[in-house]
């Protein structure tokens, strides 16, 4: 399988803060996460136990809910085999599970140092704070991102900022004890690393490799859009950005349970999954929450999956397939095209925290995602008017016409009905 990337960091300063710790989780004996070689979904009837349902296939049911209806088994590489299936009486296809998805990063970055002295003096200089004990302000190398998506309007249109949304952060986790999140986290009893199986969801890795600091950004911009959400994050990729199918659908189903709004998905594969697809289908269709995913940084005409699928059918509704554009609302050179794209937004040189107190810049459609995901929080904290599921057609319908712009010409109707995000024009239209 491809593995794909959708951000990286190329910028990196301290940012010097008065530090306000998180209270982590302590203590349960670490487990090994499982890890099956393929997955499958299979209907269970209503009533039938977890033991039933194992004894029934000869194989675990890694998630399992009879009152849904469903369990996914996980399978070895002979149980996955035709002869395998034959024996455990299994009809479908299964799926790969193992390091299936990936954040959205930029793959170009891969193997070069990302590095660059960044110009920070304007923070300390002139003393600026970004977040201190939850206080927010703009961080001013953002200003001509979230001036195009119209930031500023929108928090005067939805002054409750996204207080009450839960926004989950699916991704290669938070480092929780980061300032700018400071009272912005839900409950540790709620946080989870399905990557590693235990309830600390922090980052691990190494500044500057794979996929480290990758979720802690993307909850950054989430914040940054919706200052007052809440944020629930999930680890399921590893330090090099990479995971697994189950992870990603197991960490779905959590969220949805622990009453998140929205869920941000910066990730994706090349390919399908059956699995992680109906995870979405019940989260959007059952429990009216509202999903965002990147579109993929190839600059490809085709979109990554699960975005890919977000466009129409089952799970069209309450979801939204995200690209990158610059601030002059050209597609960014990287960021995927196709029919099925719904909506951009800026994801080039976004500012926002790194693991270990800093900040960095990042580019990639992962960081147009959680821009969406905290426009979508904004609504709901403010409380809409219309129907919940017309929320994110008007998100796309609403948006700034990139076609007028000549260099997006080969990309007609690949950038969205619209194409840029219009924070502005969205809350007026939804509140
Ligand atoms: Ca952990
Ligand atoms: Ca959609």
């Amino acid at each position: 399988m491809v593995k794909r990337s959708h951000g990286v960091f190329f910028l990196l300063s301290a940012l010097l803060l008065a530090g306000c710790s998180q209270q982590r989780p302590t203590g349960t004996a670490p487990e090994a996460a499982v890890r099956p070689s393929h997955v499958m979904q299979v209907r269970v009837p209503v009533g039938s136990t977890r033991e039933q349902v194992e004894a029934m296939y000869g194989a675990p049911a890694l998630m399992f809910d009879a009152a849904e209806g469903y369990a996914v088994l996980g399978l070895s590489d002979a149980q996955a085999s035709g002869s395998g299936l034959r024996a455990l009486n299994l009809a479908g296809t299964p799926e790969s599970n193992l390091n299936a998805f990936s954040a959205d990063t930029m793959a170009t970055m891969q193997g070069r140092s990302v590095w660059i002295q960044g110009d920070f003096g304007t923070w300390t200089a002139e003393g600026r704070s970004v977040w201190i004990q939850g206080q927010y302000g703009l961080i001013p190398e953002n200003t001509t991102n979230f001036q195009t998506i119209r930031l500023e309007q929108a928090h005067s249109l939805a002054p409750k900022l996204g207080a009450g949304v839960k926004v989950a952060v699916i991704d290669t986790g938070v480092d929780v004890d980061h300032p700018a999140f400071a009272g912005s986290l839900a409950p540790a009893s709620e946080w989870r690393d399905f990557y590693a199986a235990d309830n600390n969801p922090d980052e691990e890795g190494v500044l500057g490799e794979g996929g480290y600091g990758h979720g802690t950004g993307v909850a950054g911009i989430v914040l940054q859009v919706a200052p007052k959400a809440t944020i629930l994050p999930l680890r399921v990729l590893g330090p090099d950005g990479s995971g697994d199918v189950l992870h990603v659908a197991q960490a779905i189903d959590w969220a949805v349970a622990r009453g998140a709004k929205v869920i941000n998905l910066s990730l994706g594969s090349t390919e399908r999954s059956a699995v992680v697809q109906e995870a979405i289908k019940r989260a959007t269709e059952k429990h009216n929450v509202l999903v965002v995913a990147s579109a993929g940084n190839d600059n490809r005409a085709s979109i990554s999956y699960p975005a890919y699928d977000m466009a129409a059918g089952p799970s069209g509704e309450r979801s939204l397939s995200v690209g990158s554009l610059d601030t002059s609302w050209n597609k960014s050179s990287f960021s995927n095209y196709h029919a099925n794209l719904e909506l951009n937004a800026p994801g080039e040189s976004v500012y926002s925290p790194a693991p270990d107190g800093m900040m960095a810049a990042w580019s990639g459609t992962s960081m147009s995602a959680p821009m969406v995901a905290g426009g979508l929080a904004l609504a709901l904290g403010q409380g809409v008017r219309v129907p919940l599921k017309d929320v994110t057609k008007k998100m796309a319908e609403t948006g700034f016409d990139v076609y007028n712009n000549g260099q997006n010409q080969p990309y007609k109707d690949k950038l969205g009905k619209k194409g840029l995000l219009n924070l502005a024009a969205f809350l007026r239209d939804v509140l």
